[in-house]
């Protein structure tokens, strides 16, 4: 063996060493994608495989599942979607009102009756049609597109004929689960998941999901950091102006709420009341285009209003409450909304709006 012949072969050697991992990678990431991983190693924790960039995204709750669901969603039109077979996962558990072996919350995206046991009267039951490959809804058979399922596996569906309907395609067995909500699509897609071990998974780089926002790469300098603090109130009573005419303003406490702003009313306390009064009415009790609110509640104690409702567009389901409290020169707010809001809006544009609903109420524009 020269020396030419030995450098060749470790040349080789090397190269061989770099790119079986790689390739072992790609091979790993092809064969997983639009998979649901399960950290057997770990403390089970989920994660999607995006088939697009074949990134991981972590699984962390049923509000992740959602935003999953939403960020990779794929839309679909109702007549490929029934080229797709219907998965049933028995082992997610939630009520079956008719017994027929199909859940609630499927018999929604199926579109079958969930108190009539078999909703097209053909004697047989939608469950037993459904398991069997039939249509639950009329006599003609479903004629399912394997061609189509195997280019959808993994995927995530959206039905945008409906009413935006998530559907996952399990890649294992080509169905279609349906995913009611953020908790139910948790729950089905870790049924639907396979176990890896911690060094397979680590093949997968993580993805960050954008909640729908712009991220915010380029954080803004605190622009007024506050060099010239002000000085402390002089601790020395006896240098305090005794003459003050005015007397103290009542010092109301800030309003219960993780999120605050205060704005000064120019008008009396009274007067203030009634139009927030009147504007709180007005838009719990309108009517919202896809947009349901229920569970409304507000109680005014003198100045101070606690209200709360429930707001409801397809999947997301938010409940908001907060105080507001009315002095003779300011309207204090203090918001307590769910997670999904500040996932998908930044405080700032919450304030921004505040801002522009509050000029309204009181005409400062
Ligand atoms: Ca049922
Ligand atoms: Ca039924
Ligand atoms: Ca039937």
């Amino acid at each position: 063996m020269n020396f030419s012949t030995l450098t060749k072969l470790l040349l080789v050697i090397c190269l061989t060493a770099m790119i079986i991992p790689s390739a072992k990678a790609e091979g790993l990431q092809q064969k997983l994608k639009g998979y649901i991983l399960l950290q057997v190693e770990e403390n089970g924790e989920a994660w999607y495989i995006n088939t697009e960039d074949q990134k991981r995204y972590y699984l962390k709750d049923g509000l992740i599942a959602y935003v999953v669901l939403r960020e990779f969603g794929l839309g679909i039109t109702n007549k490929n979607l029934n080229k797709i077979p219907v998965g049933v996962e028995d082992r997610f558990t939630d009520t079956d009102t008719d017994g027929d072996g199909l859940t609630d919350k499927l018999e929604e995206g199926l579109a079958t009756d969930i108190n009539n046991p078999d909703t097209d009267g053909d004697g047989y039951n939608d469950g037993i049609e459904v398991r069997n490959g039939y249509n639950p809804l009329g006599t003609e058979n479903m004629s399912f597109n394997y061609n189509l399922v195997n280019q959808l596996k993994g995927k995530i569906l959206l039905q945008v004929e409906s009413r935006g309907e998530a559907w996952y395609i399990n890649p294992t067995d080509g169905k279609r689960y349906y995913m009611q909500n953020g908790d139910a699509a948790y729950e089905i897609m870790r049924y639907l998941s396979l176990g890896i071990t911690n060094q397979n998974l680590e093949q997968f780089q993580i993805g960050e999901l954008q909640f729908g926002i712009e991220p915010t790469s380029d954080p803004e300098p605190s622009s007024d950091p506050d060099p010239d603090p002000e000085p402390a109130p002089d601790s020395d009573p006896s240098s305090k102006p005794t003459s003050d005419p005015t007397p103290d303003p009542i010092s109301y406490p800030d309003p219960t709420g993780e999120f605050q702003i205060s704005r000064t009313h120019q008008t009396t306390q009274e007067a203030a009341i009634n139009r927030i009064d009147n504007y709180l009415e007005e838009i719990i009790n309108k009517e919202y285009e896809q947009v349901t609110i229920t569970d409304k509640y507000t109680e005014w104690n003198d100045n101070i209003l606690n209200f709360s409702f429930t707001g409801k567009k397809l999947f997301i389901t938010m409940e908001i409450k907060g105080q507001i409290i009315i002095t003779d020169t300011e309207v204090k707010l203090g918001l307590d909304f769910p997670d999904i809001i500040k996932a998908f809006i930044t405080e700032e544009a919450i304030t921004e709006q505040i801002d522009k609903k509050f000029a309204e109420i009181f005409d400062l524009n």
